[in-house]
């Protein structure tokens, strides 16, 4: 079986909720060599995509999206450890990783923080529905050390706090302090700019990359 047959197969098992087949599937494409960021991305994210359109579509219901994120997350536990071998440099500061406010979609930020603590970064996870306050807290705690924020929104709405967390960062006097970098489906370049971040990326391995370039500025 060829490699685009084997990455087929394994988002064809997430996007039908099979959770035993995903997780067979995913040891399947190792098997074969496929480095865990492509399985990742050429695989389990483009089928989470097809999850979240035909959600769209109201051709599939949120037991079915849930079933869908449990079988990734099963997906993820099988590579994570693979993902921390595929180091890509020294990493360099203190990462504060987070998702904004209202919004408890986890599965990239885990993906994202997990990459950043194989590059080394020390990461500090405050997890999901963050409110800017709490991130505000964290930021002065590590204040003179070399910090990055990296910020997840996968809804329009919480993307709209991405732009309250550079509001607050200026107003607190904490803005040249940090870099940061936001990501998430709906977050764009455009996006970026537009609120006066750092960086965004497509993707945790991406995220990483950015995420060391960043810190050399
Ligand atoms: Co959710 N949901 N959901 N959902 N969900 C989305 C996000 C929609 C787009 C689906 C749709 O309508 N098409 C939609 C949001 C619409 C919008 O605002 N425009 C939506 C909605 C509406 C909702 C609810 C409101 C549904 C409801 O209750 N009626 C509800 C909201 C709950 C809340 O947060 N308050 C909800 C709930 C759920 C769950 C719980 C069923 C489940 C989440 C489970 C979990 O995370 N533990 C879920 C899921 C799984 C999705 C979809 C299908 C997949 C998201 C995902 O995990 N993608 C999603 C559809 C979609 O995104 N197209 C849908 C895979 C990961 C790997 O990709 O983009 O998160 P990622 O991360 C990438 C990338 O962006 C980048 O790297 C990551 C790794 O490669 N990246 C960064 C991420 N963060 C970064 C930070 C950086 O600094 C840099 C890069």
């Amino acid at each position: 079986m060829s490699n685009k047959e084997i990455l087929d197969k394994l988002k064809n098992a997430l996007v039908n909720q099979d959770i035993n087949g995903t997780v067979e599937k995913t040891k399947e494409a190792l098997a074969a060599g496929i480095s865990a960021n492509d399985i990742i991305n050429d695989s389990l994210a483009l089928g989470m995509r097809v999850i979240g359109d035909k959600f769209e579509a109201a051709e599939i219901y949120l037991p079915q999206i849930m079933m869908s994120a449990k079988a990734m997350n099963n997906a993820m536990e099988i590579l994570r450890p693979e993902m921390e071998k595929e180091q890509i440099g020294e990493g360099s500061g203190i990462a504060i990783t987070f998702v904004q406010e209202g919004d408890i979609h986890d599965i990239g930020h885990r993906l994202v923080s997990t990459m950043l603590g194989a590059n080394g970064f020390q990461i500090v996870d405050l997890g999901v529905d963050v409110p800017n306050e709490k991130i505000m807290d964290e930021v002065k705690k590590v204040k003179g050390k070399k910090v990055l924020l990296a910020g997840s929104a996968l809804m329009t709405t919480s993307m709209m706090s991405q732009k309250d967390t550079i509001v607050a960062l200026k107003e607190e006097g904490l803005r040249d302090d940090v870099k940061v970098m936001f990501g998430g489906a709906p977050v764009s370049q455009a996006w970026v700019d537009e609120i006066g971040a750092d960086a965004t990326a497509e993707n945790a391995a991406e995220a990483a990359k950015v995420a060391l370039d960043l810190m050399r500025k």
